[in-house]
């Protein structure tokens, strides 16, 4: 009944869970083993339909709280999505992959020198560096995407729709790209 939750549940939320869950099976344990021997007739004529509404609202209740919770679970994944670290690629709700890119002092890490297809990205970059970069991003269909000069611990996205190809992701700055802040992104 529990295989659909996904796993990423809070421990509040499993606690939640396991409460609900706990009560269920606590209320199935007592009307199985314990009433019959108290009260043989259990749960007879007078008692079965208090006994039938009990059973349905428990279960309903206990269904509902898991879709919730599971919702819930659900919402706050997708809040994680923009927090990527160096070296994620992820997919938001819009569609867009977001690959995570750091700029050194002076290197420009990706998460890897290759994405799998075409599609639209985000390229999220950070500054990492102690001093001030960029990045330009350009290949097929990008003839040029930069991000404003970004002091150390700043960040910036670039939107690009890219294709398959050779991408130049590299620091403008003059000087950088010479000392290494230059890499390369094939799409496949
Ligand atoms: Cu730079």
């Amino acid at each position: 009944m529990l295989g659909f939750v996904p796993l990423a549940l809070s421990a509040a939320q499993k606690a939640g869970l396991g409460v609900v869950g706990g009560t269920f099976i606590v209320f199935a344990l007592l009307s199985a083993l314990v009433l019959p021997t108290r009260w043989p007739q259990f749960p007879g004529r007078t008692g079965l339909r208090p006994f039938i509404v009990a059973t349905v609202a428990l279960f309903v209740g206990m269904m509902l709280a898991v879709v919730f919770l599971a919702k819930e679970s659900e919402e706050e994944a997708g809040a994680g999505e923009h927090g990527g670290t160096a070296g994620e690629t992820t997919t938001g709700s819009s569609g867009a992959r977001t690959i995570t890119v750091s700029e050194v002092d002076y290197r420009i890490e990706l998460p890897s020198p290759e994405t799998d297809g075409p599609a639209s990205y985000t390229i999220r970059v950070r500054n990492d560096g102690d001093e001030v970069h960029n990045l330009v991003v350009s290949g097929p269909e990008v003839p040029e995407a930069r991000t404003p000069n970004l002091k150390p611990g700043a960040t910036a996205e670039l939107d690009v729709t890219l294709v398959e190809g050779r991408y130049t992701l590299l620091c403008s700055i003059p000087g950088h790209e010479e000392l290494g802040m230059r890499a390369r992104l094939d799409v496949r």
